[in-house]
């Protein structure tokens, strides 16, 4: 199976963190900024609810060529035929979650060298990491990580890699020069006042020097 290219940004849409906004109305926003990928987390949604946004995202997504990723649930993936499913180290197993998703694409939370590293051997399709800077958006419970410690999970593992935590349309050239292949980005984005103009800012730092 050829290798997986993740495009450089990975936007994470929460509707915890929409301002009250319509989720529908702001991943429409983020697919007209030219997202290539959105993972769609909502931990306090009840399952039936997660899965009919989901549903609704899937469809949206498709019509822009868009991948779609379920934050923590395999089964709400398979069932709205999400591209994939992002697990933590505290979720399913990869080995568990294969089962479910078959070939869909697994993605797995990591915090260290030896967690990535067996992210790689299980299996996964790409890895997350971070915390890399300081987040409001969710309790990690880990130090952030900054590009330093990124480096060397670049060296470790051939996966693609999505930093995440605290990255911004100012700090994400560092994650991307440090050698993540892509920047999961919550708040800043779902933020912004205009969505859409937010994302395509940071997709077009992506070639700028
Ligand atoms: N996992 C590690 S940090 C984080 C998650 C879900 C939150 C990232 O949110 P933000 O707002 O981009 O810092
Ligand atoms: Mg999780």
């Amino acid at each position: 199976m050829s290798p997986l290219i993740l495009p450089p940004l990975y936007a994470i849409l929460d509707p915890e963190q929409t301002k009250g906004r319509n989720p529908e109305a702001v991943l429409r926003q983020l697919l007209e900024g030219g997202a290539k990928i959105i993972q769609l987390r909502a931990k306090a949604m009840a399952p039936r609810d997660f899965l009919q946004l989901a549903r609704s995202a899937r469809s949206l997504s498709r019509s822009r060529d868009c991948r779609l990723i379920i934050n923590d649930r395999a089964d709400i993936a398979l069932a709205c035929d999400a591209d994939g499913v992002h697990l933590g180290q505290e979720d399913l197993p990869l080995h568990a979650a294969r089962k479910i998703i078959g070939q869909k694409l697994i993605g797995i939370s990591t915090h260290d060298v030896d967690q990535a590293k067996e992210a790689e051997r299980a299996g996964a399709d790409y890895i997350g990491f971070g915390p890399m800077f300081g987040t409001m958006t969710k309790a990690t419970g880990y130090a952030a990580r900054g590009v330093e410690m990124l480096r060397p999970i670049r060296s470790a593992v051939k996966l693609p890699i999505v930093a995440i935590g605290g990255i911004k349309e100012e700090n994400v050239q560092e994650v991307w020069r440090a050698g993540a292949d892509s920047a999961a980005i919550i708040s800043d984005i779902l933020g912004a006042e205009d969505v859409t103009a937010k994302t395509k800012r940071i997709l077009a730092l992506h070639s700028a020097p």
